[in-house]
């Protein structure tokens, strides 16, 4: 790639804007990088796209990257759209493709019978409803002491939300089948690519192996409404189980293919690189997401203050592929564990679980940990995998709390 088209790709991801470029071209490295310093000490404001979220449960590290605080879960097992998590790659859209949802058309290809399909004629196609565990591949990137590049995020870059749309396998059939020889599911987003820029540089296509288009859906409303710009809408291919990335907004062409994306969204990032080294197309594609749990509650925010006697800890677990079976929780850094209630509904093996272990504390100080077990028996490690850019951190220890009871 050209060094002018790098530095035009790197502010594109770092300003988010398409808008951005006549602007801030003349932008030096180190007035870029005091501009992030000073940017760090105020807290910054929720970008125009998601002005309706409610600022003070979240974290605005950028216009492209808002962190759930851990205290703003709640307990009531979704969380509310105004609390929910958004991470673009690219600046989003224009708030336009969302006044008229059903007028959205996909472009389906790599079947026997190729053709665009509006979301109203998806809508007649099938219905089901996926209550699911949204993570950001990086989410916990802020515990790995090598401290890997990309937004910080602690635990907020997760919700679990309930998706509406019909199934992948509905749609196939209405469309004859997919082609001989196709190995993978290819989704493409639908962000405009800048004039003279290579689209492979940019462009948010992901690929999925076939094997979880089984439970993959294209969707078109979240938590009962129309899935806003901030999230995808007016349509959006679901894949549950996997990280968000995975989960391509404003999905406006859908293809099997024999090979991956050409993207580099797709080559070189969202690989599990050795750390220290540059990612490359034959190391492993960060798809499914393995068991984890965290607590919500004590969060360890300030302002919070933890009185001596019964306290009750709370948190959330998944099992990524399978459902989250067991989770047990510690005081004392993991020396000894207590085995935790699941409370709240069960909404099945993509959904996270809310569980609770009354404990009680004398005044003093606490490492409070939680760590789940999966369905198909994985426990969540101690230890995080290292890799590069600090994807799938799933160590207990990581999201471990230190707290003081008085
Ligand atoms: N078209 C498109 N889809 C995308 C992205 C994007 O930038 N463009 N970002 C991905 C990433 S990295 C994540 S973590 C999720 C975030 O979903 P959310 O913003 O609804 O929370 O969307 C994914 N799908
Ligand atoms: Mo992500």
């Amino acid at each position: 790639m050209e060094p002018s088209n790098l530095s035009r790709r790197r502010m594109l991801l770092s300003t988010g804007g398409v808008m951005a470029l006549a602007g801030t071209a003349s932008l030096t490295p180190l007035s870029a990088a005091l501009a992030q310093e000073k940017a760090k000490t105020q807290a910054k404001a929720l970008p125009a796209y998601a002005s309706w979220k409610h600022a003070d449960s979240l974290i605005v590290h950028s216009a492209n990257t808002i962190e759930t605080k851990r205290s703003a879960f709640g307990s009531g097992l979704i969380t509310p759209l105004d609390r929910l998590f958004v991470r673009n790659n690219v600046a989003p859209p224009s708030e336009q493709i969302v006044a008229d949802p059903d007028a959205w058309v996909l472009s389906i290809k790599g079947v026997k019978n190729p053709k665009d399909m509006s979301v109203a004629e998806l809508k007649r196609l099938g219905l089901v409803a996926v209550p699911m565990v949204l993570q950001c591949s990086g989410n916990g990137r802020a515990f790995f002491p090598e401290k890997p590049s990309g937004t910080q995020w602690t635990v907020g870059a997760a919700g679990c939300v309930v998706f509406t749309g019909v199934p992948i396998k509905a749609v196939l059939e209405a469309v004859g089948g997919m082609e001989e020889g196709a190995k993978y599911m290819t989704g493409q987003g639908g962000e405009e690519i800048p004039q003279g820029l290579d689209p492979n540089t940019i462009m948010v296509e992901r690929s999925i192996p076939l094997e979880a288009i089984d439970d993959a859906i294209l969707a078109w409303e979240i938590n009962g409404q129309p899935i806003p710009l901030a999230h995808g809408g007016p349509l959006r291919l679901i894949v549950p189980g996997y990280t968000g990335v995975n989960n391509v907004k404003y999905i406006k062409q859908l293809a099997f293919t024999k090979e991956q994306s050409a993207a580099n969204i797709q080559q070189n990032s969202y690989r599990l690189a050795p750390v220290g080294e540059k990612s490359n197309p034959n190391q492993e594609s960060v798809w499914e997401m393995p068991v984890k749990s965290w607590v919500t509650s004590p969060s360890g925010e300030p302002g919070e203050e933890l009185k001596a006697g019964k306290v009750q800890i709370q948190g959330l677990a998944f099992g990524g592929m399978s459902a989250a079976k067991e989770v047990e929780v510690s005081v004392d850094g993991g020396k000894n564990w207590v085995k935790a209630t699941f409370v709240g509904p069960d909404l099945g093996k993509y959904a996270w679980r809310q569980f609770v272990a009354g404990v009680d504390l004398k005044p003093g100080k606490y490492e409070i940990a939680s760590r789940a077990t999966s369905e198909a028996g994985t426990v969540q490690p101690e230890e995080r995998v290292p890799n590069n850019r600090g994807y799938l951190n799933n160590s207990w220890r990581d999201h471990m709390l230190a707290v003081t009871v008085v």
